[in-house]
């Protein structure tokens, strides 16, 4: 009988988690982890969700200088990574694809996941029920935050500023077109705990520490913002870098189709892309490295030049422009 409790115990949580009641300490074994490659959006949000639900938050790899520049500002310190921490179940915060899940987390750990991008072909498979919210919103932080407020929970100022900071990395400061009303509203709120005066220079600083990208070696770059993606069985890398200024960056085309070549060889994937994302003219430029690329290119955006830049004046987000177009291709191949 005392056995049969202790499981029955045990068993409780395990798919139980609710993501519109924190129980914090019933979660105290979890873990909080965006996806393979960190970007501020993700590690952020896993930051408030360990706070709100309980556990801790986990990176899956290095951060990038922007996601540097915020925690610093901030005041909060970076998340171990992945590797260092024990758990028994696991929340996937800004992914749902087996793709980007981390080394050390199996799809039969996932309890919840907080997201905001597509579901395609690969989502995360599961045991038993989970909870999921995802919504067609700017960030993820975005709706860390609702969470914390519908709750009538408080996050520390600290956490306010980081969740801030992931609103605005997502959205580049409200310019995209993913941003929505309750991006704004619910960075106005946090702002106003955190003590952030001006979000539009918060913004630009983080721009800028993003856009430091000189002394980086081309692969660095190229992998700082780097997602995988299944589609059709075909394995898809696209790596993304938004700066305000690409001219620096388009001017190393050589070096990056170089790193190209490498990861495509190294990870064995079917196709990859790169875009240096211009914010100033609002515009991707896109290249790929090999035959098979550039057709996907050519037949996406009807435009290609082999071994050169792809200018696309207008397109500027990789989840909203350029993947789904990618996609489309690729299952049609
Ligand atoms: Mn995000």
């Amino acid at each position: 009988m005392g056995r049969f409790l202790a499981i029955l115990g045990f068993a409780l949580p395990v798919w139980g988690l609710d993501l519109f009641k924190a129980i914090p300490e019933q979660y105290e074994h979890m873990v909080w982890c965006g996806h393979q490659v960190p970007d501020t959006d993700a590690v952020v949000a896993a930051i408030g969700a360990a706070e709100l639900y309980g556990g801790q938050a986990a990176i899956a790899g290095k951060l990038s200088a922007e996601t540097l520049f915020v925690l610093k500002t901030c005041r909060v310190e970076p998340p171990p990574f992945l590797k260092d921490v024990t758990f028994k179940q696991a929340g996937l915060i800004d992914f749902n694809q087996i793709a980007q899940l981390p080394d050390g987390i199996r799809q039969d750990q996932v309890v919840a996941i907080i997201d905001h991008h597509e579901t395609a072909s690969e989502t995360i498979n599961t045991h038993g029920p989970i909870s999921i919210d995802i919504r067609p919103w700017g960030a993820s932080s975005t709706i860390v935050a609702d969470h914390f407020f519908k709750q009538g929970i408080i996050p520390v100022r600290e956490t306010c500023c980081a969740l801030l900071g992931g609103i605005l990395s997502d959205t580049l400061t409200f310019s995209k077109t993913t941003t929505t009303e309750y991006d704004r509203n619910i960075a106005a709120k946090l702002a106003k705990i955190a003590d952030v005066k001006d979000l539009e220079e918060f913004g630009h600083s983080m721009l800028v520490a993003k856009s430091d990208l000189d002394k980086l070696p081309a692969a660095d770059i190229l992998m700082t913002d780097y997602k995988r993606y299944v589609v059709k069985g075909k394995k898809v890398g696209f790596g993304v870098a938004e700066t305000l200024d690409a001219p620096a960056l388009l001017a190393r085309k050589d070096q990056f189709l170089k790193a190209l070549a490498n990861i495509k060889a190294n990870q064995q994937v079917d196709f990859i892309f790169f875009s240096v994302t211009d914010v100033k003219r609002q515009c991707a430029n896109i290249l790929g490295v090999d035959a098979e690329d550039n057709k996907v290119i050519q037949a996406a955006f009807d435009k290609s030049a082999p071994g050169e830049w792809v200018r696309l004046p207008g397109l500027t987000s990789r989840k909203v422009h350029l993947m789904p177009r990618i996609r489309q291709i690729i299952e049609a191949f």
